[in-house]
C-alpha cells in the first residue's frame, strides 16, 4: 500500500510483509541505507562551503584531513552497514575486493549482500552538478553461518532482491524497488525525513529524450550511430531532444520521469563500454524494468548477464520501452 506523504520509515514498515522474505532484515537494511544517504547528502550539500572538495590526503584550513566525497561516501555506507550488522558482505565500486562482515554475537548469520556505487558521477561535484548513490541487494548463495564468497556477489541481476539509488539533486531523492514497483521519496532537509513523493514510478512507453556522450560518436558501432541519426531526423515526433548530464543517476531519473533512453555503448576504444555491471547497470536495470522500461546490453537483457568479475564493465542501454526496442532494431542490423 502506498500513501502520498507517507514517510520512508512508515512505508518500509507497512510494506514489509509484501517482501518475498519478510524477516525484517531487508527493512533494517533499507533503513540503514536511508540513514547513510542522509549523512552523505549533508556532506554533498556543503561541498561548496567547506574544504571537502580536493584530493584525499590533503589538509583543510582547520587542519583536518580532507577526504574526497567519494571516499567519504564509501566509508559512510560501509560503516553504517557494518556497524548495524545487517549484511554479511559488501562490494563497493571503490574497493578492490569484497568485504566479509561477521556479526558479533552469532557469526555470519545475515543473509544479504550489498553492492554499492557510493558516489556515482563524482567528477560532477566540483561543478555543482547532481551525483548519486546506487545500491543493489542480493541473498547470499553460500550457506548462512560461513564467510561470504565471491559467488555471493557474482549473481545475475535477475536475482536482485532490492535495488535503488539516491540522487543528490536540486532536492535529494531516494528511489527504490523490492520487486513490487518503484517508489520515490524526497528528503525534507529541514526535518531530515524522506517523504513518498513519487509513488509507483513508471517510464512513459515512448519518450523524446536521448542521452549519450556524443563526443564518442566516432568510436561507436554502426548500429548505435544509425540510431543516433534516427533520433536527429526530422520525421513524426522527431528530432528528439538530446540531454546528457554525465551522471547516470540523474540522466536515468530524468528519463524515467519524462520518457527517454540512456546509452553507454561499447566503442572502438572501450570494448566493454564504461559502466559497471554490478554497481551501476544491474540496479538501474532492475528499477527500469520495475517501472515498465527496458535495459539491454546489446542483444541481451542486462539482468540475464552472468557476471564473471566484480568490476566488470558492459555496454548499457535503458529507458522507455518503445525507444529501447527501436534501438534494438538498429543494433540487430549489424551485430
Ligand atoms: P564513475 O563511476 O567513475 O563516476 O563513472 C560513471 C559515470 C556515470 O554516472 C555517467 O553516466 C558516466 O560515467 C559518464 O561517462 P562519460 O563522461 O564518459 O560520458
Ligand atoms: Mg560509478
Amino acid at each position: 500500500m502506498t500513501r502520498k506523504n507517507q514517510t520512508l520509515g512508515e512505508f518500509i514498515i507497512e510494506n514489509q510483509s509484501s517482501f518475498q522474505y519478510s524477516s525484517g532484515e531487508l527493512s533494517k537494511l533499507i533503513n540503514a541505507i536511508r540513514l547513510a544517504a542522509k549523512v552523505v547528502n549533508h556532506e554533498v550539500n556543503k561541498a561548496g562551503l567547506v574544504d571537502v572538495i580536493g584530493a584525499a590526503g590533503d589538509t583543510n584550513i582547520q587542519g583536518e584531513d580532507q577526504q574526497k566525497l567519494d571516499v567519504f561516501a564509501n566509508e559512510k555506507f560501509i560503516q553504517t552497514l557494518t556497524n548495524r550488522e545487517i549484511v554479511c558482505g559488501i562490494a563497493s565500486e571503490e574497493e578492490d575486493s569484497f568485504i566479509s562482515i561477521n556479526s558479533s554475537d552469532e557469526k555470519h548469520q545475515n543473509k544479504y549482500v550489498v553492492l554499492i556505487d557510493p558516489l556515482d558521477g563524482s567528477s560532477n561535484i566540483d561543478v555543482n552538478v547532481s551525483v548519486g548513490t546506487i545500491f543493489s541487494i542480493y541473498r547470499r548463495v553460500t550457506p548462512v553461518g560461513t564467510p561470504v564468497q565471491l559467488e555471493d556477489f557474482l549473481q545475475p541481476g535477475n536475482q536482485q532482491v532490492a535495488a535503488g539509488y539516491v540522487v543528490y539533486g536540486t532536492s535529494t531523492m531516494l528511489v527504490y524497488t523490492t520487486g513490487d514497483g518503484v517508489n520515490g521519496f524526497t528528503l525534507n532537509p529541514a526535518l531530515g525525513t524522506f517523504y513518498l513523493s513519487h509513488p509507483n514510478m513508471q517510464f512513459p512507453e515512448d519518450g523524446k529524450i536521448y542521452s549519450v556522450n556524443e563526443g564518442n560518436y566516432i568510436h561507436f558501432l554502426q548500429g548505435v550511430k544509425d540510431y543516433i541519426k534516427y533520433c536527429q531526423e526530422e520525421e513524426g515526433d522527431r528530432p528528439y531532444t538530446s540531454r546528457y548530464i554525465g551522471s547516470l543517476v540523474s540522466d536515468f531519473h530524468r528519463n524515467m520521469i519524462k520518457g527517454g533512453i540512456y546509452m553507454y555503448p561499447k566503442s572502438s576504444v572501450a570494448q566493454s563500454g564504461k559502466l559497471r555491471l554490478l554497481y551501476e547497470c544491474n540496479p538501474i536495470a532492475f528499477i527500469a524494468e520495475q517501472a515498465n522500461g527496458l535495459a539491454i546490453g546489446g542483444k541481451n537483457r542486462i539482468m540475464d548477464i552472468m557476471p564473471t568479475e566484480l568490476h566488470q564493465r558492459v555496454p548499457f542501454f535503458c529507458g522507455s520501452r518503445n525507444m529501447v526496442e527501436k534501438l534494438q532494431e538498429f543494433l540487430n542490423k549489424y551485430h
